[in-house]
């Protein structure tokens, strides 16, 4: 391993003073072959496989992923999506060339489609959502849904109060990557309105996904709002116990659990940004959960959200190493950011306030994922 990662840097240094369209889009810090759970955390150092950076980002014939920008989002949410498109057109996918898939529960109007096409070279595709996949299901009782919201309106609970979110938790969580929009793409990365993503990105974070057999990517991780999951962790539980088959080894319930895995602490990615594997949410052990969790009818009668049972999954049933830190995409969803600290920042062209960054808040759970690794 030392020696492949010697042979690395030799060849990058190389490359460096020999090839000058290398050298000029080769920027983003040190290059590592081995994932980071061999190698200690640093904060600032980005572990990017050589694999991932471009030679020359306007090579027609770059090696890509099989992947594609997903978007969940109503007509109403056009302009506050143009920021976040126009953003990521311009920190990234100018070179890289990545198609989008936008996804409703009602068609996308005319004006959604000619303002999203027209940010962007690549293809945008818009899909409608199959009723079944989006609205509560018959078999709720509406009485009992009815009254858990109510409860949640009285204790102040954000969203508390809705069902669209509720509709949209779930299908988040269990069913966008079944979309046939989706079905022949390997990976995706999801974004919202509203969102900013502060830095240039110089290699290709699905390639980093892809090459280092990554299933899970993140930028930001807090605590959940127990209101919203009183039952959740009690119904994770069960499913270990009844499916102790999927539990992978070296798995992040470190992540998830300061116990041991008899209590939840509540940390989960926060998942309005995250990139994935599609194939490991198709799996028989994430499709085994999500199924799981659903026939307790815990998305209508709590309010349970995507992101914890995204963390969830990825935390059980993965290899801790196989989740990622994107520790060089500066990015913000209010109220919190994630913004590129040392020489990242600088390399990155950021332009967050670098003094402004959740990653070690008392709220933040990055302490547990890099505390899995040392
Ligand atoms: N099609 C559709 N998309 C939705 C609906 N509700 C939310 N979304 C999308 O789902 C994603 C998450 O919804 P948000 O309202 O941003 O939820 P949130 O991030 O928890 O809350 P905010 O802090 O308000 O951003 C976004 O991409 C929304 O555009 C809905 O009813 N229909
Ligand atoms: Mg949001």
């Amino acid at each position: 391993m030392v020696s492949a990662v010697a042979m690395l840097l030799g060849f990058h240094v190389l490359l460096t003073y020999t090839h000058d369209t290398y050298a000029s889009t080769f920027s983003v810090g040190p290059v590592f072959s081995g994932s980071r759970a061999n190698s200690g955390w640093k904060e600032g150092e980005m572990m990017v496989p050589v694999s991932a950076i471009p030679r020359n980002t306007s090579d027609p014939n770059r090696r890509k992923a099989n992947a594609a920008f997903v978007v969940l989002a109503r007509n109403d949410d056009l302009w506050p999506f143009l920021e976040s498109m126009k953003q990521m057109e311009d920190r990234f996918n100018h070179w890289a060339g990545y198609d989008y898939v936008f996804l409703n529960e009602e068609p996308f109007s005319d004006e959604f489609k000619k303002y999203t096409q027209a940010l962007t070279n690549t293809k945008c595709h818009y899909g409608l959502i199959e009723k079944s996949h989006w609205y509560q299901p018959d078999w709720i009782d509406e009485d009992r849904a009815t009254a858990a919201r109510q409860d949640m309106i009285n204790k102040q609970v954000i969203y508390g109060h809705s069902v669209p979110y509720r509709n949209m938790c779930r299908f988040n969580s269990g069913f966008f990557f079944r979309h046939p929009l989706l079905a022949d793409y390997d990976y995706y990365w999801r974004i919202e309105p509203g969102v900013k993503f502060f830095c240039d990105i110089a290699y290709d974070p699905f390639l980093v996904m892809q090459d280092q057999n990554k299933v899970y990517g993140f930028a930001i991780s807090l605590y959940e709002y127990i209101e919203t999951i009183p039952t959740l962790w009690n119904t994770v539980k069960d499913f270990i116990k009844k499916h102790p088959e999927y539990i992978a080894e070296d798995n992040a319930m470190a992540f998830l659990s300061d116990d041991g895995g008899e209590s939840y602490n509540r940390c989960h990615f926060w998942s309005n940004f995250e990139l994935g594997d599609l194939n490991f949410w198709r799996s028989d052990a994430y499709m085994a959960f999500f199924e799981h969790l659903d026939s307790t009818g815990g998305f209508y009668y709590e309010r349970w959200g995507d992101a914890p049972v995204h963390s969830i999954g990825a935390a059980l049933f993965a290899r801790k190493d196989q989740i990622h830190f994107f520790e060089d995409i500066g990015y913000r969803h209010e109220p919190f950011q994630h913004c590129p600290q040392g020489a990242a920042h600088t390399r990155g062209k950021c332009f967050c306030d670098i003094n402004n960054n959740f990653d070690w808040e008392w709220y933040s759970c990055t302490n547990k994922y890099v505390d899995m690794f040392k």
